[in-house]
This record gives structure tokens, sequence and C-alpha cells, in this order.
């Protein structure tokens, strides 16, 4: 089954949103596999956004997400990446849609609640940086009562 990292930024655990977005999730029928609550450092958020090194926001991104505990979640379902894309909604929260996460909580780019990945090899990338522990093997006794 298909997996995906989720990251709540800092901006979002200090608005006390983690529980609203948790379930949101919840609610749609994936399931949780892994989660933790930590403040990462420089390096490791260099490395998390390495794609976005040459962008000119890159400085004040690390800063972002170095600046408070974040939560690090891993989410399984099917099509799980891209779904739950749709669920964060849009990277400008001006754009985002109402419904979508950032389109209900967040105004500027630059502090838009939280993370998803974009596609599922990124996932497995950011999940083995972020859960080099590894994830929780269970799987949910609703399970008929969600897929066909
Ligand atoms: P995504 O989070 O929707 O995948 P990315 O393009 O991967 O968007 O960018 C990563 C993060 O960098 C965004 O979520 C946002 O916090 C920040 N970011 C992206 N573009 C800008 C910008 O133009 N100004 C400031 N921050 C930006
Ligand atoms: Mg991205």
């Amino acid at each position: 089954m298909e997996q995906t990292f989720i990251m709540i930024k800092p901006d979002g655990v200090q608005r006390g949103l983690v529980g609203e977005i948790i379930g949101r999730f919840e609610k749609k029928g994936f399931s949780l596999k892994g989660l933790k609550l930590l403040t990462v450092g420089q390096a490791f958020a260099e490395k998390h956004y390495a794609d976005l090194s040459s962008k000119p926001f890159f400085n004040g991104l690390v800063e972002y997400i170095i600046s408070g505990p974040v939560v690090a979640m891993v989410w399984e379902g099917k099509n799980v990446v891209t779904t739950g894309r749709k669920i964060i909604g849009a990277t400008n929260p001006a754009e985002s849609a109402p419904g979508t996460i950032r389109g209900d909580f967040a105004i500027d780019i630059g502090r838009n609640v939280i993370h998803g990945s974009d596609a599922v090899e990124s996932a497995k990338k950011e999940i083995g940086l972020w859960f080099p522990e590894g994830v929780a093997n269970w799987s949910s006794s609703l399970h008929p009562w969600i897929y066909e």
C-alpha cells in the first residue's frame, strides 16, 4: 500500500492545528503509520528541502522549518500521495481551495502550515530521512469498510 510523508510545520503546531489536521487524514480513511513531534536542525532541514536549494526563498524556508517543533507523520492508503496533496491544497494559500488545509487555515505561502510529499518516489526518500527507525506495521480492522 502507498505511503506518504506529511509534516505539520512549526506554524501549524504553534496554532494548535495538529488535532484538526490529523483528523482530516483519519476521517478520510487513511492509516497513520508513523508519528513524532520533533525540532529539526539546519542541516536536516536543508537536506529535506535540497531540491529547492537554488530558490531565493530557500534560506527563509529553512529558518521557518527549524523555528519550532514539527509533527512528522507517515500516512498510508490507496493514492495517498496524490490525495494527500489535494487535502493539503495548493502551495500558495491564496490559491488553495476552501476545504483544503491551506485554504482553510493559511494566508501566506511562507506560513502554509503543512508539507506533503509530491510523488511516490519523493515520499519514499522523505520517509527514509524522517523515519530511519522505520514505521509501525499494522492494518486497520476497518479496511473492508473503506476499500471495496
Ligand atoms: P509544496 O510544499 O506545495 O510542495 P514546494 O514548491 O515544494 O511546495 O515548496 C516548499 C515550501 O517552500 C512551500 O510549502 C512553502 O512553504 C515554501 N515556498 C514555496 N514557494 C515559496 C515562495 O515563493 N516564497 C516563500 N516560500 C515559498
Ligand atoms: Mg514540495
